[in-house]
């Protein structure tokens, strides 16, 4: 023997995953590692020194879960205006990994990991793995995109880490996607659930049956996508679709993920822990209100953060699941506070016109909305595809199902929007994230 280990074997043992904590201990663990994260966010981050010494609230002075209340806030704006490194609790020299996050204007914001930080997203990621049901054996087809964004290296080492085998393709070159996945007997695909969508079609285009490959599961995130994309996706596919979710200021893909029952993802509370406030008064909600998640980093060493306000809305599901986990879950993140535009004194968000729309047999979940104003008056158009054959149908069939969309659309909004059907593949694919809205009143 050369004293290496060549057979390390499936890295997920149920029996000792924090998962399955019983809750008395869970509570503890975490108490423990807050009070820790607590302590060394004060005594290395000039931020949050400062605003803990404003609240007039000590590290020492965390007793229990509930005194997380007491805590500051964090927001995005704190990791621009310290950019690039202001926020980091370790010194370079500890720091293996950096990623960033584009904004839509301006500076990136930069994440930091140390060694352990990495093991622990690694670990987290097998976690996420296992509850999609994936083990070694697996062949994981990673086309998140590598490089600054989370998505492509969090996967990776996750799938690593797990014992599985791992295409590290990243995002793009669609055809040559397909053909791996083909010839590789791919069991399973990271990606977005857009991109999914369009590696479907392009599929179909290519005479190439997905649902008659060994592909099982998907493991789509990193953008908002309803129950009805999941009804489009795992027929055509012949797979399950599950819900992974994450955000780099908390450490990437895997702060939370979907288990076999499809129930909404499943929080790794023992990094991660989870509060929901309302955004306005900034006071805690109860579990199964609905709010802001807020996220403090119970782990993380190079960056912790403490009570992130991440913007997604969405509420926490405490009751136990049939998977047998014990950690909470959250309802699927449908939509970003920030995602919101008002039109008429009306709160709309993308993922209910999405919702609508896919309630209705021939359409396509290719959609995008754009926003135009005329004479100070806001108007939304929802630009959606048709199936060929409803795009080939008679005038009046075209006429009919526009007006029953526009019907469906209004019912949930309660305001009238112009809806166009357009020809399948009109609207841009995307092989990352999504962009559903164009704002053209701000162009
Ligand atoms: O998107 C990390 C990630 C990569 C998650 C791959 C899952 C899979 P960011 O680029 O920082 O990180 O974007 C984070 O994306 O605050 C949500 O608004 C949104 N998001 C992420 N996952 C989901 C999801 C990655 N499953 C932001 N459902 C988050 C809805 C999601 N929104």
């Amino acid at each position: 023997m050369d004293g290496v280990n060549h057979d390390a074997g499936c890295a997920f043992h149920p029996a000792s995953a924090p998962d399955f904590l019983p809750l008395e201990q869970l509570h503890a663990l975490q108490l423990h590692r807050l009070k820790t994260i607590v302590q060394r966010a004060y005594d290395h981050v000039a931020l949050f020194r400062s605003r803990m010494d404003e609240r007039g609230f000590k590290p020492d002075q965390l007793r229990s879960l509930d005194d997380a209340r007491h805590l500051p806030f964090t927001v995005k704006s704190d990791l621009r205006d310290t950019y690039p490194f202001g926020l980091f609790a370790s010194p370079m020299h500890e720091v293996v990994r950096l990623h960033a996050s584009s904004g839509t204007t301006g500076k990136p914001i930069v994440v930091a990991y140390t060694q352990e930080d990495i093991r622990v997203w690694s670990s987290v990621m097998v976690r996420s793995f296992a509850a999609c049901g994936l083990d070694c054996g697996d062949i994981i087809q990673n086309a998140y995109g590598y490089g600054l964004f989370t998505g492509g290296l969090g996967a990776h080492y996750g799938a690593e880490a797990l014992g599985a085998t791992v295409i590290p393709i990243s995002g793009g070159n669609t055809d040559r996607q397909i053909m791996i996945m083909q010839d590789f007997g791919v069991t399973a695909i990271c990606c977005t659930p857009s991109y999914f969508l369009h590696m479907i079609e392009r599929a179909a285009e290519m005479d190439i049956d997905l649902r008659k490959l060994p592909l099982k599961a998907g493991i789509f995130g990193a953008e908002p996508w309803t129950e009805g994309m999941r009804e489009r996706i795992e027929p055509a596919a012949g797979i399950k679709a599950y819900d992974i979710y994450g955000l780099s200021e908390i450490i990437g893909p895997g702060v939370a993920s979907e288990c076999a029952e499809q129930a909404g993802p499943h929080i790794f509370e023992d990094h991660f822990m989870a509060e929901i406030i309302d955004p306005e008064t900034l006071e805690v909600l109860p579990d199964g209100d609905e709010g802001e998640l807020v996220l403090t980093t119970l782990s993380k060493w190079a960056m912790p953060m403490i009570r992130y306000r991440t913007r997604d809305i969405t509420t926490l599901d405490p009751q136990p699941c049939k998977c047998g986990r014990t950690i909470k879950r959250i309802r699927r993140i449908g939509r970003r506070s920030d995602d919101m535009f008002i039109i008429r004194g009306v709160n709309v968000f993308p993922s209910q016109i999405e919702a609508a729309l896919l309630k209705v047999e021939g359409t396509l979940p290719h959609y995008q909305i754009v926003l135009t104003r005329d004479k100070g008056l806001d108007n939304v158009e929802v630009q959606v595809e048709v199936t060929a054959e409803v795009f080939g149908d008679t005038v009046g069939g075209l006429e009919k199902l526009r007006k029953q969309l526009g019907v469906a659309i209004e019912r949930v909004l309660g305001i009238r929007v112009l809806v166009t059907l357009v020809q399948p593949r009109t609207i841009q694919r995307s092989e990352g994230k999504a962009k559903r809205v164009i704002d053209k009143r701000k162009m």
